[in-house]
């Protein structure tokens, strides 16, 4: 049996195989006498299931009254998330992403290439989130969107008073009349997304709720998932109709989507690009400064709430 070197283990490849040996190249060999004691500290297995279910019915219970509810955990949702969190660690906020991974489409730049470009003055929230880019006069540009992503995700897990809710839909809203009759949004109606996709094949799969005086709704422009809250709002005809997203301008776009987020009926803000299917505003392609700053305009709009 060929005994590996010690400083060469880590760059074979080789894995622990426990009983201080490794499995290399299909042989199992000796290993260094550092690894040969190598042992994790024991559990049962029940431990490690109790260790999860145990946290997440407690948030269960915790988020079922929410302050705030933000659907969908892309690069505007996280973003009103980040914004909420850190002004306000009294509020409890529940994010609902379909998705099983957070991040919506701001893993990459446009078309699957790695940067990502955001118009000043969007890089005051780089610089506030501490992602670093290159200045480039009017814009500044990541050198991978998936750090900015990563770096936004992790700072909004962070937060004690932040549960996200992936691999979750939102399927329904809770709704509410006033005295005069007007609709107001009053919670959302959940369900596993993989239970959501099987309505069509398995019969009376009931949702829960999350009830919350805030709504965020930033669930991107139409598609298989997105723009989901407002076509909702137009079904129940709480709004008439959709002006339905319009071609590509960033010059426009990214203004109208950060001057236009706000309260769209009573109890549910709408920002990101689920916004341009409302207003009938272009759409901006890859750059993403909107996106943050219509984040940080959802998260004023919901502060004015709680500050009443
Ligand atoms: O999975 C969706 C995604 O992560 C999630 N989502 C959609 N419907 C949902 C539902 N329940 C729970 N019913 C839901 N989650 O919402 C997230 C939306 O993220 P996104 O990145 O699609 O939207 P955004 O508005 O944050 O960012 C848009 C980015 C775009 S699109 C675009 C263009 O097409 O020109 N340009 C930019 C910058």
């Amino acid at each position: 049996v060929e005994v590996v070197e010690p400083t060469t283990l880590p760059h074979k490849g080789g894995i622990p195989v426990g009983n201080g040996k490794v499995r290399a190249n299909g042989d199992v060999q000796v290993l260094d006498a550092k690894w040969k004691e190598f042992s994790f500290e024991p559990i049962r297995e029940s431990q490690v299931a109790r260790a999860m279910y145990r946290r997440y019915f407690k948030d269960l219970d915790t988020y079922a009254e929410s302050d705030i509810v933000i659907v969908g955990a892309g690069s505007c949702g996280l973003s009103t998330a980040y914004t909420l969190a850190k002004a306000r660690p009294d509020l409890k906020i529940a994010i609902i992403e379909a998705s099983v991974s957070p991040g919506g489409g701001a893993w990459l730049g446009g078309q699957l290439f790695s940067a990502m470009v955001m118009r000043k003055p969007a890089d005051k929230f780089l610089t506030d989130l501490g992602v670093p880019f290159e200045d480039e006069g009017a814009y500044v540009v990541v050198k991978h969107a998936a750090l900015f992503t990563s770096t936004l995700l992790s700072k909004v897990l962070a937060f004690p008073n932040v549960k996200l809710f992936n691999a979750t839909s939102v399927e329904d809203l809770i709704t509410r009349r006033d005295e005069s009759g007007n609709i107001r949004i009053a919670g959302v109606v959940t369900n596993w997304t993989l239970v959501s996709m099987h309505h069509d094949d398995q019969s009376c799969m009931d949702p829960s709720t999350i009830n919350a005086p805030v709504i965020i709704s930033t669930t991107g422009h139409d598609g298989p998932f997105g723009a989901f809250s407002v076509k909702r709002l137009v079904s129940m005809q709480a709004i008439e109709k959709l002006g339905g997203m319009r071609g590509l301008d960033m010059n426009t776009a990214e203004d109208a989507i950060v001057k236009g987020t706000r309260e769209i009926v009573p109890g549910l803000i709408v920002g990101g690009m689920e916004l341009s299917e409302v207003d009938g505003a272009n759409r901006m392609g890859p750059t993403f400064g909107a996106m943050a700053l219509s984040g940080v305009k959802a998260a004023e709009e919901a502060l004015k709430v709680f500050e009443q």
